[in-house]
């Protein structure tokens, strides 16, 4: 799959061009990045079925853009991108981590002190030489310092949502392999982990040979790292190590129970074997004769253990065990609890499909109704929709929806939030939209008490129903705004206001903790999306494994809500 590669290239050549103060390359390579990344058709197929003219048909990607990749198909390099490295030859990827040092920067950077990664970077901070720079100062350097410190803790981890459709993929040929009968990741993967650091896969096979002369020749394998009877390691061509481990039957509960860890939650499980005077390990658990008492399935060791099964997002040991042992673990809600997609973007702003484009695959997806959210306010960057669009896109939904039976669409919107927590839209036009999601995109670095009290003012309108990404933390990239969440958790529970876990792969925000204080305090959250493309529809999973992992039971999610129970309890804002 060429996708993920081109869609690199495409980010890093909208970084170079950021530097280069173009004006409007930047944006059409960061857009089309976007949209390649979550694409399901391979683009080399694509071209190879088609040629150019086929990869234009793909949204955001126009003529320059399609030739570019069937420049790369032929010759496994794009030359722009050639060039603009070798005009700056910054390596962009090690800095990808390191938040607040942006294009500009680095350019500067790079012209003034020839710096080239971060180990240039560092070197030079540390050295005092960056504070000399103009516009850096003392405060910048030890900003960089410290940001560099941070990306320490997450170099080498890659976004579940990266990673998931290359492991479904996997899974799903691995299972092909004749004499497969299971297939299981575990691990963090498993565990629905905002981010994976490396995927571990379990096999029960009749015997392990074919499976593993498969999945050591897996197209998508860069490297094969060790080949045994057992157990293959091999690094991707996406970077991230994959291990597959063939186990035997009776012990295959154990092992992908082990392997999934997480390891503070097996510490405390063999903490429980021990005090029986047992032995819990991958293979399974043993009494004091060392007689086998359980490891054919998970269920079986937890009972055994006098424990109830838990689902994998729990097991972080942050009071599971305990509610476990008592047969209390609240039931999380599941997968197909989630009916409905609450925040996408279409034509009419950012998006790339248009309203009936993202209703049909929403249907497809299960989806029983959704709201159809693109900008408004100031952000004209977004394509921000005018009052008279607005206008026009809601006789178009009314259309779409009356024509499509099996889905309800919600006329929405996704409005700024001024840094006085007023709303960028009078509220005469908010009154008249079925659901206002209301964000931040500007103005992030205010202090903790404004930044506070901008969030409250906003919920305190009674027209805004849900804040989108609540915290602007964006994985990898920034972290949130200052912002006292316990606040923000009370205001949103007096105000009913719904505070939305973005589904977005590098938002997941808000994250498995706050999710989980949230609904502690009684606040109704709700999943959207964020999909600027039909093909970033399915992205709900992630926000529910992060819902899973706090906890989230189907009464604290409006999603799970029918389409009439879900309108009233919009209206009770108001
Ligand atoms: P990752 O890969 O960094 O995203 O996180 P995990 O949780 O997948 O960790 P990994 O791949 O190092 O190991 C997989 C699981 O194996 C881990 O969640 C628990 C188990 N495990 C690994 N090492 C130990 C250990 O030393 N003790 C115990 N009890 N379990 C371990
Ligand atoms: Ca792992
Ligand atoms: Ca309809
Ligand atoms: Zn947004």
């Amino acid at each position: 799959m060429l996708n993920l590669k081109i869609a690199k290239i495409f980010y890093e050549i909208s970084e170079f061009y950021t530097m280069r103060d173009d004006q409007f390359r930047p944006r059409a390579y960061e857009r089309a990045a976007r949209l390649i990344e979550s694409m399901e058709e391979d683009l080399e197929d694509i071209y190879k079925k088609g040629g150019v003219k086929a990869l234009t048909q793909v949204p955001g990607i126009g003529k320059g853009l399609a030739e570019h990749i069937e420049e790369y198909v032929k010759t496994g390099k794009i030359k722009v991108f050639e060039k603009l490295k070798k005009a700056a030859p910054i390596d962009l990827e090690s800095f990808s981590a390191v938040e607040g040092v942006g294009p500009k920067m680095l350019m500067a950077l790079w012209e003034n002190l020839k710096i080239k990664n971060v180990k240039d970077l560092e070197k030079a901070a540390r050295g005092r030489n960056i504070r000399t720079l103009p516009r850096f100062g003392e405060k910048t350097e030890k900003n960089i310092l410290r940001s560099i410190e941070l990306s320490r803790e997450h170099r080498g981890r890659f976004l579940l949502g990266y990673v998931s459709p290359i492991v479904s993929q996997m899974e799903k040929n691995l299972a092909s392999v004749s004499g497969v009968r299971k297939i299981l990741t575990c691990g963090s993967f498993r565990r629905g982990k905002e981010t994976i650091g490396d995927i571990d896969i379990f096999a029960e096979a009749e015997k392990s040979k074919e499976i593993m002369e498969y999945f050591v020749s897996m197209p998508n394998v860069e490297k094969v790292i060790a080949k045994g009877e057992t157990k293959s390691s091999a690094r991707l061509d996406i970077g991230i190590d994959a291990d597959l481990r063939v186990v035997p039957e009776k012990s295959f509960g154990a092992a992908t129970q082990y392997f999934t860890g997480s390891k503070d939650h097996n510490i405390e499980l063999r903490k429980i074997a021990i005090k029986k005077g047992w032995k819990l390990n991958e293979y399974g658990l043993y009494d004091r004769n060392n007689k086998f008492i359980a490891g054919r399935t998970e269920e079986g060791i937890y009972k055994k253990l006098g424990l109830d099964w838990m689902p994998p997002e729990m097991r972080e040991n942050r009071g599971e065990i305990e509610l476990a042992q008592k047969h209390k673990l609240p039931s999380v809600i599941s997968y197909d609890d989630v009916i409905s997609d609450l925040q996408m973007h279409t034509t009419y702003s950012d998006g790339a499909h248009t309203i009936e484009e993202m209703a049909e695959t929403a249907t497809r997806l299960g989806r029983k109704y959704i709201a159809i959210t693109d900008h408004v306010g100031h952000l004209k960057i977004a394509g921000a929709m005018d009052v008279r669009t607005i206008e026009r896109q809601w006789r178009e939904i009314e259309k779409v929806d009356s024509k499509m039976k099996k889905i309800r669409i919600l006329k929405g919107c996704e409005v700024d939030i001024n840094p006085d927590g007023t709303i960028a839209l009078p509220d005469k036009y908010l009154a008249k939209f079925d659901i206002v999601l209301g964000s931040i995109h500007s103005n992030f670095k205010m202090s903790r008490v404004e930044m506070t009290k901008r969030l409250i003012r906003a919920m305190e309108n009674p027209h805004v129903d849900i804040i989108s990404h609540p915290t602007g933390r964006v994985i990898h990239k920034r972290s949130g705004y200052e912002l006292d969440m316990e606040k923000i958790f009370r205001a949103a529970a007096r105000t009913k206001t719904i505070l939305e876990v973005n589904c977005y792969p590098d938002r997941l925000d808000l994250n498995d903790m706050n999710i989980r204080r949230a609904i502690e305090h009684g606040v109704k959250i709700s999943f959207g999306t964020d999909s600027h493309s039909k093909m970033q529809l399915h992205n709900l999973s992630l926000g529910i494994a992060q819902a899973r992992r706090g906890w989230a039971t189907k009464k604290d999610v409006v999603n799970c809500l029918s389409a009439e129970q879900f309108f009233s309890f919009l209206k009770d804002k108001k």
